[in-house]
């Protein structure tokens, strides 16, 4: 199935979840996160995926989440519902809810208790899920260093194509450069979402046009003149600001990325609370510090909250 326009090329962000400081969820803050991203250029929300903690929330927080997205989106931003989760049943009943509220697309990555061994068991559970939604572009994410699900991508995505009506490519969250080299040479008309952000111009020249990534929630406008200068000819400056993507996670990993960004974006005013167990925020001198680190970089979309 073909991929809506507008998020065939450039940035989607995976928001991170906004909770109260005693853990739950607090929606109100979604509309500001949306206007945020409208504003520093984003063309669509991965809603509850890793950086939304999407596992760690219940099946009726992950509705509510969802439908706060497609009413603060209003049209703006293109919403990709994740729905996978260890139950193929209940990602599935995701889906439908996700089709019954109005988002525009969904994804899912595979079980990961029981998981499935081969090609064909993922090709079979993706299709069950993605029947669950028919009308809807349907996803893989392929994250393995959380799913621990590391099957062949090209045999899956040649497989897909033929029995998943409603497949629409993958979201490719691994370093497998040559693999997604032959994927996008592959799959053309099939979307290959790039979701490792500091390998985001290595990846550009294997043939990636879109990402969805955690830092595009932070520092979408510094991603997009990065894309812009490796599109442009301008391999000096692109391969400058890849220098400084790479600085920047980095210092996003000692404490976790997710709390990481979670606090450095409290920083700059938009406090979406802390993140959920197992994950811990930051104490406040490390946040402090990471802060001070982060701003030195100069990517900060540094926006009026
Ligand atoms: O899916 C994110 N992956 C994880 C996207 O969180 C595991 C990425 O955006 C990373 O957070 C980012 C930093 O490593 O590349």
């Amino acid at each position: 199935m073909e991929t809506p326009e507008a998020i065939r090329s450039g940035l989607i962000a995976p928001p991170h979840t906004p909770f109260t400081p005693d853990g739950n969820l607090d929606t109100s803050r979604i509309v500001r996160q949306a206007d945020r991203f409208v504003r520093t250029g984003i063309t669509g929300v991965f809603v509850c995926g890793s950086t939304g903690e999407g596992l760690s929330l219940t099946s009726a927080e992950r509705r509510t989440v969802l439908e706060a997205w497609v009413a603060a989106s209003a049209g703006r931003l293109v919403v990709i519902a994740h729905v996978g989760c260890t139950s193929a049943q209940e990602a599935r009943e995701l889906a439908t809810h996700a089709k019954a509220v109005g988002a525009d697309a969904i994804g899912a990555l595979p079980p990961f208790y029981h998981s499935p061994a081969t090609i064909e068991d993922l090709v079979r559970t993706m299709r069950f899920i993605a029947d669950g939604a028919v009308d809807l572009p349907f996803y893989y994410y392929h994250i393995p260093m959380l799913s621990h699900v590391q099957l062949p991508m090209l045999a899956f995505a040649d497989q897909a194509v033929e029995q998943i009506p409603n497949f629409a490519g993958i979201k490719y969250t691994h370093n497998h450069l040559v693999e997604y080299t032959a994927l996008r040479e592959a799959h053309p008309d099939l979307a290959m979402f790039w979701g490792l952000d500091e390998l985001l111009v290595p990846a550009m020249s294997c043939g990636c046009v879109a990402a969805v990534g955690s830092c595009y929630n932070l520092a979408a406008r510094f991603f997009l003149k990065m894309m812009a200068a490796y599109r442009g000819g301008d391999l000096q400056d692109a391969l400058a600001h890849h220098q400084t993507a790479v600085q920047f996670v980095s210092k996003l990993l000692p404490l976790g990325v997710v709390p990481s960004q979670k606090a450095i974006l409290a920083g700059l005013g938009l406090d979406l609370g802390p993140p959920r167990l197992p994950l811990r925020s930051p104490d406040p001198p490390e946040a402090a510090r990471l802060f001070d680190a982060v701003s030195r970089l100069g990517l900060l979309d540094v926006e009026p909250q």
